[in-house]
């Protein structure tokens, strides 16, 4: 009989002694009166016997251990390196009484115990399992734990609350980590994790006042430094070594970075031999690398990427993760077992699922993988010395995640799990998450290809997206540079960019489209009518904030009530102002597009209230929560908007051409008015003047005629008058009528036949048939009006008989577009043979009527009818 009292005792190796040597020897009923679990593996771990202090450990009846699986089935937190791995490792160097510590983080309730190996019987390895200590969960998860027994205050729940929870400083480590953290100028140890002395000399701990030089190998130190000096430890980069370490000459990975003045070191077991655990080799990731390198759509891409992480890091689910603009995400992709009935694929998630802080640590820090959700963080432990300053692990490997969120993954059903960032063009594009229903261990090596390769989707979805949208961005510069052209070349911008090739609906995928303009609204496409969409330019004009010169929604009635009467074709809007006057607007509709959204959970009720110091927690469901949605269109991307602003500032270049060269013109306009009415004025002035002297001119001329007493010479004095006088009845006219340039001949000629009339006495006289209102210009006027002094002095003087006076008929018509002058008498007509001498125009009245002629391009006819017929066809 074994007296179950000296379990505590240590050997000299640091090993059990309290159990007999001969675990083969003893009888199940004997081994069973231990306190501690004592369990006989095969060689891959099955159970082949296990005591009952064994089966309370793990919760079980040790019957219903036999056969499974220890580190797989029954605790698979163990599954790690300084479990299994050394589980393997002693088989191969058949070494006994190997012994280390472990905490196991629910089995069923945390417990830190000493684990023993030792070779027995037949090829199978004894394994025990001493408890030390009953250990509490850790303060956080405790508060969490609490709160959720605990639930008091009222719905609803602020889902801002879970964006306080300082994650970067959570003051502790998950467990299968070492870490310490030095000042970076002296080096000097400030901080380590409680578990330290575990895996480095015991007797240093704590290190008051060492430095890192204490406790890790110079090279190691030396490298720390020359990285501190050449700043290559900082914003994420790390120095990474492989090292071993007495007393065992363990192989540990170690990753050392610079944050915040502090080195922090963090030291890891490794597996002694990749294929003890499921290791990525270069290779996996380069064959990953090429399938990826071929995927032509986002969604190929992301299903090869899920893939492929998946097989190389053995989560049971690899899921991409994609935010939308406002950080709800949607799982775009996913590769799961067979038997896990529960797809994420298609769902999408409240933005408060992963909240700003965390999204923003998550932009900086890569990656993030749990091994065990349940499992006990390990404390930092600030040196005295170093006061309580916390110990910032944004960039930590190993940082204890909030748990809050641990107990998310909880009401998901995971436990081990992964999240990497994928960031495209520098911000988070989302997260390649991992889950898995128990805890899952990725050895190092893994976690950088699966990395990596998130790495080369992110560049893979860059290219793709890139590429979409530059040749849409492309189209759409060709577009908007012909509409710039348009309207360069236009005085009118509302037609240039409705009615020309290409108009407005050509731009950003519109279905309708429209210019409100002052008060006119000019529409395109599938629009509200003109009211209302004056009635929305109106409301933009008062909303919209000062400075302010485009709005843009995909929700249109979420912001403008009276939209609810068209949501059906205008549901997204991007407007665009044309300057800051806000007198011209250009806007763009799309329709509404009614879909289901289908949420992992209510999304309304995205939190579920705490209490204590854990205000919110997360929902407890993420059963199926369809959402209709009404009244939403596409989303607009944001280059459109600023593409939009870009058209508004082309339109108000031309706008504002239009005005100054319309004010130009108006300015012009009114000058040249006002000489044109002061020419006016001068001109009649003239005419006025030319008429009164010219009427001097001949009533001096009618004086002096009448002094003469040669016949010939009073006949000479008489034309000379009759010619002055035809000149001034023009000029009269030009005077009175409205015209500065056209005179009325038939008046002009009319008053002049009058004059020629009197001025010869009651023996001749002249019959006038004139066209009212023929409109001549001044020169034809005035050289018809001598052409008829002429025609009619001559006919007084030839056509006359002693007898009775001469009767002369004078008639102006127009006659197509030209003028028809006649003047006919009743004498004896034209002597014989004149046709001869009619070219040469003697005499100064001949010459005279060649002149005028002559001047305005006109023609004379000369026939004999009743009399003499001359005709002016002018
Ligand atoms: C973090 N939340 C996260 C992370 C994911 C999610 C992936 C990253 C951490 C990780 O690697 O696990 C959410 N996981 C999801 C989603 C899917 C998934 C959406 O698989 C869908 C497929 N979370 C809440 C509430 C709070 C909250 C109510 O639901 C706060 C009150 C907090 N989530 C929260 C916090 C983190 C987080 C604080 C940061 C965890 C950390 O890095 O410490």
């Amino acid at each position: 009989m074994v007296d179950p009292s000296q379990m505590h005792a240590e050997g000299p190796n640091g090993g059990p002694v309290d159990l007999p040597v001969d675990l083969d020897a003893l009888s199940p009923e004997q081994r069973d009166e231990f306190g501690a679990g004592i369990l006989a593996l095969d060689p891959v771990g099955r159970v082949l016997t296990c005591n009952r202090a064994a089966g309370a450990l793990c919760g079980l009846s040790p019957d219903a251990m036999i056969g499974r699986n220890f580190f797989r089935d029954l605790v698979p937190s163990a599954h790690v390196p300084g479990f299994y791995g050394r589980f393997l490792g002693s088989q191969r160097r058949a070494l006994t009484d190997q012994a280390f510590e472990f905490v196991f983080g629910r089995v069923p309730a945390p417990l830190r115990a000493r684990i023993g190996l030792r070779a027995g019987a037949n090829g199978c390895t004894w394994l025990t399992i001493s408890p030390l200590e009953q250990i509490a969960a850790g303060p956080s998860r405790e508060a969490v734990l609490a709160a959720i027994s605990q639930r008091s205050r009222a719905e609803p729940v602020d889902p801002s609350l879970c964006e306080r929870e300082p994650i970067h400083i959570p003051g502790s480590i998950q467990p299968n980590a070492v870490m310490l953290a030095a000042d970076a100028a002296t080096l000097e140890i400030l901080a380590f994790s409680a578990n330290a002395a575990d895996v480095l000399a015991p007797e240093l701990f704590p290190p008051s006042g060492l430095s890192l030089e204490a406790v890790l190998p110079g090279e190691i130190v030396s490298a720390i430094r020359d990285g501190l000096a050449a700043h290559t430890l900082t914003d994420g980069r790390l120095l990474r070594r492989t090292l071993a370490l007495p007393p065992r000459e363990e192989r540990f990975h170690l990753v050392a970075h610079a944050h915040l003045g502090r080195v922090i070191v963090e030291l890891e077991l490794a597996p002694e031999r990749p294929e003890d655990f499921l290791t990525a080799s270069p290779l996996d990731a380069e064959l990953a690398m090429m399938r990826l390198r071929a995927a032509e759509t986002l969604t190929e891409a992301a299903q090869i990427a899920a893939l492929e992480i998946r097989a190389m890091t053995g989560f049971e689910s690899v899921l991409v993760y994609r935010f939308d603009l406002d950080w709800n995400g949607e799982a775009i992709a996913e590769d799961m077992v067979p038997d896990w009935q529960r797809p994420l694929i298609g769902l999408r998630f409240p933005a408060s699922d992963i909240p700003a802080q965390a999204r923003a640590l998550y932009t900086k820090a890569k990656s993030r993988f749990v091994i065990d959700r349940d499992c006990v963080p390990v404390p930092l432990v600030a040196d005295r010395s170093a006061g309580n300053a916390p110990i910032d692990l944004t960039f930590a490997q190993n940082r204890s995640l909030s748990p809050i969120h641990l107990e998310y993954q909880r009401n998901l059903g995971v436990d081990g799990s992964m999240s990497i960032s994928i960031m495209v063009e520098n911000r988070l594009w989302g997260l390649m998450i991992g889950h898995h229903r128990r805890p899952h261990y990725v050895a190092p090596e893994t976690r950088a290809a699966a990395t990596v390769l998130t790495d080369a989707f992110a560049m893979r979805v860059q290219e793709i997206e890139g590429k979409a949208l530059w040749s849409e961005r492309q189209r759409h510069l060709d577009v908007q540079g012909r509409m710039v052209r348009g309207l360069t070349r236009s005085d009118d911008f509302v037609a240039s960019l409705t009615q020309g090739n290409p108009t407005l609906l050509d731009l950003f995928g519109a279905t309708g489209a429209g210019i409100v303009s002052d008060e006119a609204v000019c529409l395109v496409g599938a629009t509200p009518d003109e009211a209302a969409v004056r009635a929305l330019a109106d409301w933009l004009r008062e909303t919209l904030p000062p400075g302010e010169t485009t709005f843009v929604t995909d929700t249109l009635v979420l912001h403008h009530a009276p939209a609810s009467a068209y949501t059906e074709i205008a549901s997204g809007l991007l407007a665009a102002f044309v300057g800051t006057s806000r007198q011209h607007l250009l806007f763009w509709l799309k329709p509404e597009v009614p879909s289901t959204v289908t949420w992992g959970g209510d999304p309304r009720k995205p939190v579920l209230p705490g209490s204590g110091p854990v205000a919110v927690l997360p929902r407890r469901s993420f059963e199926r929560w369809i959402e209709e949605r009404r009244g939403h269109s596409t989303p607009w991307a944001t280059w459109k908007v600023a593409l939009a602003a870009q058209l508004a500032d082309a339109v108000d270049g031309v706008v504002l051409r239009q005005r100054r060269k319309i004010d130009e013109l108006t300015g012009l306009l009114a000058d040249k008015e006002r000489l044109l009415e002061q020419k006016d004025l001068l001109t009649r002035e003239i005419d006025h003047r030319v008429k009164n002297s010219l009427q001097i001119v001949t009533a001096f001329l009618h004086m002096q005629r009448r002094q003469i007493a040669d016949p010939e010479a009073r006949q000479a004095f008489s034309e000379t008058s009759a010619r002055v006088m035809s000149v001034a009845r023009v000029h009269d006219s030009l005077y009175q009528g409205e015209s500065m340039e056209q005179v009325d001949l038939g008046q002009t000629i009319q008053t002049l036949c009058n004059d020629l009339a009197g001025m010869t006495g009651d023996e001749h006289s002249v019959e006038l048939t004139a066209e009212p209102g023929l409109m001549v210009p001044y020169r034809h006027a005035v050289a018809l009006s001598l052409i008829t002094t002429e025609l009619v002095t001559n006919a007084f003087k030839y056509a006359g008989r002693p007898d009775k006076g001469a009767r002369i008929s004078v008639t102006v018509a127009g006659e197509a577009g030209a003028v028809r002058l006649r003047v006919c008498d009743d004498g004896e007509g034209m002597p014989p043979g004149w046709e001869n001498a009619k070219a040469q125009g003697t005499g100064l009245g001949m010459k005279l009527i060649r002149a005028m002629l002559d001047q305005i391009g006109a023609r004379l006819d000369v026939e004999n009818a009743d009399g003499a017929c001359f005709t002016v066809h002018a």
